[in-house]
């Protein structure tokens, strides 16, 4: 065997782990890995003959089979097994050796792995990575945050594994610290915007009596224009598989019930922490929690009164093209959503996002890739303050026309007792932020009445600030 130092090493030959490991062998380096289970190790290195691979038993052999600085990814699953990697990892490295975690991190996780690593004169990067199994084996979207001086050493790396879109590889020093696992976080909250807006569509093509193939050929026909995305292409051919054993389409088939790690979640937390709106993303995750307490719902299904369900099918010549917009103009509002809590937490922490640079790694590689992304990158990189994506000039003509097909599909939902939470939280965000006058002067008038909050006034200059005597209300 060949006792040449490794240019890399991974810990953690789990799905993402082996996969990533092809990956960067197959661009030239020499790779070391390791695995708490060693059979797993074996297995993984007898599975792939002549391939520079350097399958390690022991954690102290793996480490003393890299060349210094040492650069070793972590893939294992995200929280206490971090933590329990690092711990045994730290009295094997030396100064400057970098390592890694590549998995889906909480990013205040990473901000804590950090300190504790330059403490010890190491060099830390949480690194998001998506794209799932296929995006680690052939070029997923890498977010690394840490040190500018840490990425430089891994650039070449990074660089060679990651998806390429027009010659670009889809990864870039996000920011220190916590940031490229925050800016992964926010990718997954996108992710779940994407999706249940998806869902939201088929609902509504279901409703207009539209069979799993119909739909099928709707997504894949969009799939060729504006909404081309991973997604809507994955949704299209979702539709199209049929069970071997019935004969139906396998997603007639399939429970609704809607599962999740938590990103989403994560997401809303750190939404309502910095008191951003992230409506969209909001109704996603929540739809799912609905979705998951299915057996409340059939009890409900029968108790509580709604509208008599009647086939959509009257409409259906218009209602391709409306829902098609409707899907456009709240996909945007998500998008604007999540770039407005990054560019939030990036101002609180100093980051210095470049929001137009991370929408361009997401082209490639990741779950959320679509066409799309490049009008985003265009936006910010013809002006850098933009405050919401919606006033960009592109995003701001999409919405206009979109307009009318989002609110009559909204409408009809509405009327038809067909939930549509992520359609609908979409265009009040727009119809909200497009409002000079919102009804919260009657607001603040209630907030004066019970706790004299006090309220400015539309007559008098700002900052000046009245209380009202209000009448006294006797139980
Ligand atoms: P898992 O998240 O299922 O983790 C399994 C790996 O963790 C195995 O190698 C296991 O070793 C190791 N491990 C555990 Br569990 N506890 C450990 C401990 N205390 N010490 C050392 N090793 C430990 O793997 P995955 O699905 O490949 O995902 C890896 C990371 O990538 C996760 O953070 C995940 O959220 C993220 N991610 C996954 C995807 C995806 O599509 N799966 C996509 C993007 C990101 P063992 O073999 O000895 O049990």
């Amino acid at each position: 065997m060949s006792t040449a130092l490794s240019d890399f090493g991974l810990i953690g030959l789990a799905v993402m782990g082996q996969n990533l490991v092809l990956n960067v062998e197959s661009r030239g380096f020499r790779v070391s890995v390791y695995n708490r289970t060693p059979a797993v190790t074996e297995d993984f290195v007898a599975a792939h003959p002549g391939k520079r691979l350097h399958g390690a038993a022991t954690l102290e052999g793996f480490v003393q089979s890299l060349a210094r600085p040492r650069k070793i990814q972590i893939m294992v699953k995200a929280g206490a097994a971090v933590d329990a990697v690092i711990t045994q990892l730290l009295p094997l490295l030396e100064r400057d050796d970098i390592v890694i975690d590549g998995g889906n991190s909480l990013y205040t996780d990473t901000e804590r792995r950090d300190a504790e690593l330059a403490a010890h004169g190491l060099r830390f990067i949480g690194a998001g990575v998506s794209g799932g199994e296929e995006g680690a084996r052939k070029g997923p979207s890498i977010m690394p945050g840490g040190p500018a001086s840490t990425w430089d050493v891994m650039r070449p790396i990074f660089e060679s594994i990651a998806a390429q879109v027009d010659g670009e590889p889809c990864v870039m020093h996000i920011g220190p610290g916590g940031a490229g696992h925050y800016v992964k976080m926010i990718h997954n909250g996108i992710e779940y915007g994407d999706m249940q807006l998806i869902c939201e569509a088929y609902s509504i093509f279901r409703a207009a009596g539209m069979s799993a193939a119909e739909i099928a050929e709707v997504f894949l026909r969009w799939n060729d224009g504006d909404l081309q995305s991973y997604l809507i292409e994955i949704t299209g051919r979702a539709l199209q598989q049929i069970d071997a054993e019935t004969g139906q389409p396998v997603v007639d088939l399939i429970l609704d019930k809607a599962g999740q790690k938590g990103t989403g979640q994560w997401t809303l937390m750190n939404a309502a922490e910095n008191a951003v709106v992230i409506s969209t993303i909001n109704a996603a995750v929540e739809a799912r929690v609905l979705s998951s307490q299915k057996s409340e719902r059939v009890v409900a299904s029968r108790l509580l009164q709604g509208p008599e369900p009647a086939l959509l099918g009257a409409y259906r010549p218009q209602l391709v093209k409306q829902v098609h917009d409707a899907l456009y103009a709240s996909k945007i509002i998500s998008y604007t959503q999540g770039l407005a809590l990054m560019r939030t937490m990036s101002e609180k922490k100093g980051w210095a996002l470049d929001l137009g640079g991370i929408a361009s790694i997401w082209r490639g590689g990741c779950i959320i890739r679509a066409r799309f992304l490049g009008r985003i990158t265009e936006a910010y990189r013809a002006d850098q303050g933009l405050q919401n994506l919606m006033l960009a000039p592109f995003f701001n003509e999409v919405l206009a026309r979109s307009q009318q097909g989002w609110r009559e599909v909204v409408a009809l939902a509405v009327t038809q007792g067909l939930p549509v939470p992520a359609f609908s939280a979409s265009l009040a965000y727009y119809d909200s932020y497009r409002s000079e006058r919102l009804p919260a002067n009657l607001l603040q008038a209630q907030r004066d009445f019970f706790g004299a909050h006090t309220y400015e006034r539309i007559d008098r200059p700002a900052g000046q600030w009245f209380h009202t005597a209000w009448p006294e209300v006797i139980d």
